[in-house]
This record gives structure tokens, sequence and C-alpha cells, in this order.
């Protein structure tokens, strides 16, 4: 079975999120997302809408997601990888090179972003309508 992993905070999901995970679990079997906590998100200067617990249960009920653990901190990406038999790790492209380090433990592939759509620009555009 081939493993594939994934990182993000996934708030607000849009189908630029949902583009990235049916590309990813295309590559293998298996999909993991580690799912950023509020208190990492503080850390990465992003406050998210949506709970942990509720981007996690959002997430969890997606079919090309098969398993969603957390994301406490930058440095767990190794042993997320050692502990979870991974094949693959995936990030869109606006992460490129930033995790080659894991080439020694799996496969990495940085997937094109999807253009036109972010949770950034949901948030802005909302202000707008609510302010017009
Ligand atoms: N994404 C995408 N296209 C978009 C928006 C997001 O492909 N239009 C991808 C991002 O490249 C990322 C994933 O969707 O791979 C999740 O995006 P975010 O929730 O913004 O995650 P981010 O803040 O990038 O956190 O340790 C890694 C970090 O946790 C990544």
């Amino acid at each position: 079975m081939k493993k594939i992993l994934t990182y993000g905070t996934y708030d607000l999901l849009h189908w630029g999120h949902i583009n990235i995970l049916k590309r990813a679990k295309e590559l293998g079997d298996h999909l993991t997302v580690a799912v950023s906590t509020d208190e990492f998100n503080e850390l990465k200067n992003k406050k998210a809408y949506h709970s942990f617990e509720n981007r996690k249960m959002i997430l969890e009920s997606i079919r090309f997601v098969d398993e969603v653990i957390p994301e406490n901190h930058w440095e767990q990406k190794v042993q997320d990888v050692i502990d979870n038999d991974i094949d693959i790790f995936v990030m869109g492209d606006d992460w490129k090179g930033q995790f080659d380090f894991l080439k020694e433990h799996c496969e990495v592939i940085y997937l094109p972003r999807t253009v036109g759509i972010s949770t950034t620009q949901i948030k802005k555009d909302l202000l707008k309508v609510n302010n017009a």
C-alpha cells in the first residue's frame, strides 16, 4: 500500500484544498493529512476561523482523506514519515524546496497550487461584501 502524507491548516475548506487532496490521493492508496492545531497556527501567524477539532472533522469527511493527525510543530515531519510508513510527501508548490530534507526518508512532490482561490481571499471578499 502506497502511503501519502500532506500538511496544512485547511481552514474555510475550498476547492483549492480539495484539488490538492484529490491529486495527493491519486498518487497512492492511503492519504494522511496532518492538520495544524490552533496552537501551531499561532506559530504560523495564522488564526483559523474553524477550531482544530472542526477542521479535523471536516477533513475526515472527505472521501480522498483516510486519516487525519495533528500538526503540532515544524519539527515533526521526519518522525511522522517514519511512524506512518510514508512513501510520498506532498505539498502545494508555494512550499517548493522547503521540505526537501524529507527526501532521505520518502519521495517529495510539490503539486501546482490552484490559482484563484485561497482562504485569505475568501476572508477579504467577505469583508468587502459586509462593508459594502
Ligand atoms: N493549496 C493549494 N491551492 C490553493 C490553496 C492551498 O494547492 N489555492 C494547498 C497548499 O499549497 C497546501 C494545502 O493546500 O499544500 C493547505 O494549504 P493551507 O491550509 O494554507 O496550509 P499552509 O498554511 O500552507 O500550512 O507544515 C506545513 C504547513 O502546515 C502548511
